[in-house]
């Protein structure tokens, strides 16, 4: 069963049992008033605003029984799968590892690390433990991609420039037909937001497609 999708730069078909509904490090650490991306002086309200359609497609896919992959960033206490180079930027009291206010920061286990309560995988849904700022970099993704023979990924999280423009060009460059939702995706930076969208869509669909919450509620209604 085919749906079509309202999107940019032009609509497309797609079929939900060979569709996931990817959703990108909605943690704690990145959202909630509190956390790390906070501390660091981002205004996080701006990518709370996601919560909402990321709830309403979720609710969506899951009625229709489509497959769910929500991925986390971070990294083992050890730091063992964390390179050198991504360890040693920032301020030292804000760097991977170091105790946070939610726990010590993008370590997996830790308070902060954990997926909103709001977006909380149920049982039974994939979730992605991932290193990189991509999906696909040193995961298990592809695989359960391809065992479930999908070919097309509706992407939310956050944030639009970072974790979730990484992980449209990593599916892109593997063939999957990726769509950004827009309201679904949010950054602490507006104008990245606006401009990441805007170069997934741009040159007939460069990396992909661009959509929305609502559009996706009514392809699939
Ligand atoms: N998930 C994700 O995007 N990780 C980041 O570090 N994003 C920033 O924008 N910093």
């Amino acid at each position: 069963m085919s749906v079509t999708l309202s999107a940019e730069p032009a609509d497309l078909d797609f079929d939900p049992t060979t569709t996931a509904l990817v959703i990108i490090d909605m943690q704690r650490d990145f959202l909630e008033p509190g956390g790390f991306g906070e501390t660091l002086g981002n205004d996080v309200s701006l990518l709370l605003a996601a919560v909402p359609p990321c709830q309403s497609v979720l609710a969506a896919a899951r009625r229709l029984g489509m497959l769910v992959v929500h991925t986390r960033e971070g990294h083992k206490p050890d730091l063992s799968d964390a390179p050198p180079a991504k360890l040693e930027r920032g301020e030292p009291t804000a760097r991977i590892g170091a105790p946070g206010p939610m726990g010590r920061i993008l370590i997996r286990g830790e308070a902060g690390h954990d997926i909103v309560p709001a977006l909380a995988p149920m049982p039974g849904e994939v979730v992605i433990d991932k290193p990189g700022k991509g999906a696909f970099y040193a995961t298990e993704l592809g695989t359960v991609l391809a065992d479930r023979d999908i070919a097309t990924l509706l992407v939310c999280g956050v944030t639009t420039e970072v974790c979730v423009h990484t992980t449209i060009r990593e599916g892109n460059d593997r063939g999957y037909r990726c769509v950004a939702l827009s309201d679904c995706c949010a950054s602490y930076f507006p104008e990245f937001h606006r401009v990441g969208l805007e170069m997934i869509k741009a040159q007939g669909g460069i990396f992909g497609w661009v959509s929305s919450s609502a559009a996706v509620l009514a392809a699939l209604a």
